[in-house]
C-alpha cells in the first residue's frame, strides 16, 4: 500500500498562479492570441494537485517559456494525450518553427505531437486541432503529408506524429511511439524517496514506502500515515 500526501499546503498552486500572472504581464504565450490554448494549458495547470508530479523523462528542454519532456514508453496518441494531461501538461503542441525545433531536439524516434484531425474533413489538410480542440495554426508536414495513407481524406491517418528528420507525418492514431508532453511550469519532480506513479485518479502523485506518507512542503518522504 501506498500513502498519499497530506492537502495542507498551499505554497505550490500559489507559485503557480504567480507563474502564469508574470505570462500574463509579459505577453509571451507563443499560441494564445490564434487558438487560446496555452491558456487552456494555464487553466489546467493553475488546478494541479500539490503533489501533482511528472515522471522522469527519457529528455527534456525549455522554450518560450514552456518546458518539454520526452516519454519513450510508446503509446497510442489518445494514451499519450491522457499521460500528458494526468501529469498536469499536455501533449505538446509546436506553436511555431522555434517550438518545434525545441521538441525535434529531444526526439530519437517516430514521436507523437499534440495535433489531431477532426473526423470527417473534406482534405487531408483540413481540420487539424491542438488536443483540447482548438484550430492548429503552425504546421511542419514533411512534403507530400498529410496524406491519410493514400493522399484522399478517408480517416484513417488524422493524428501528427515527428518523424526523426523534424517533419510531421499523418499516421493512424493507434500506431503505439512516444510523445512529447508540455508542461506551463516546471513540473515537479518527486524527491526525498518518494517516487511519480499514476494514482486511481487518473493524475500523477509523488508516493512514498509503506509507513510513509509525501510531505509536500519539503518535497519528501516522512514517517507516519
Ligand atoms: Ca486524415
Ligand atoms: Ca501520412
Amino acid at each position: 500500500m501506498r500513502n498519499v500526501r497530506t492537502l495542507s499546503v498551499v505554497s505550490r498552486p500559489m507559485l503557480l498562479g504567480l507563474a502564469a500572472l508574470l505570462w500574463g504581464a509579459c505577453g509571451v504565450a507563443p499560441e494564445e492570441e490564434n487558438t487560446g490554448s496555452v491558456s487552456e494549458l494555464q487553466v489546467q495547470q493553475a488546478a494541479l494537485l500539490p503533489d501533482q508530479c511528472a515522471p522522469v523523462p527519457a529528455a527534456q528542454t525549455t522554450y518560450g517559456g514552456l518546458v518539454y519532456h520526452l516519454y519513450s514508453s510508446g503509446k497510442t496518441w489518445a494514451n499519450a494525450k491522457a499521460d500528458c494531461t494526468a501529469m498536469g501538461g499536455r501533449l505538446a503542441v509546436p506553436a511555431n518553427a522555434g517550438a518545434d525545433s525545441a521538441i525535434y531536439s529531444l526526439i530519437t524516434d517516430l514521436t507523437y505531437i499534440g495535433l489531431k484531425q477532426a473526423s470527417g474533413q473534406s482534405s487531408t489538410s483540413a481540420g487539424w486541432q491542438t488536443p483540447e480542440g482548438y484550430a492548429a495554426t503552425y504546421f511542419n508536414w514533411s512534403p507530400g503529408e498529410p496524406n491519410d495513407m493514400d493522399g484522399t481524406e478517408n480517416g484513417y491517418q488524422d493524428c501528427a506524429r515527428m518523424w526523426t528528420t523534424g517533419y510531421w507525418d499523418d499516421v493512424n492514431c493507434s500506431q503505439v511511439s512516444p510523445y512529447v508532453c508540455e508542461f506551463v511550469n516546471p513540473p515537479l519532480q518527486c524527491a526525498g524517496g518518494s517516487s511519480c506513479a499514476l494514482g486511481t485518479d487518473s493524475n500523477y502523485h509523488c508516493y512514498c514506502p509503506e509507513g510513509q506518507h509525501y510531505d509536500v512542503q519539503n518535497n519528501a518522504c516522512a514517517n507516519g500515515p
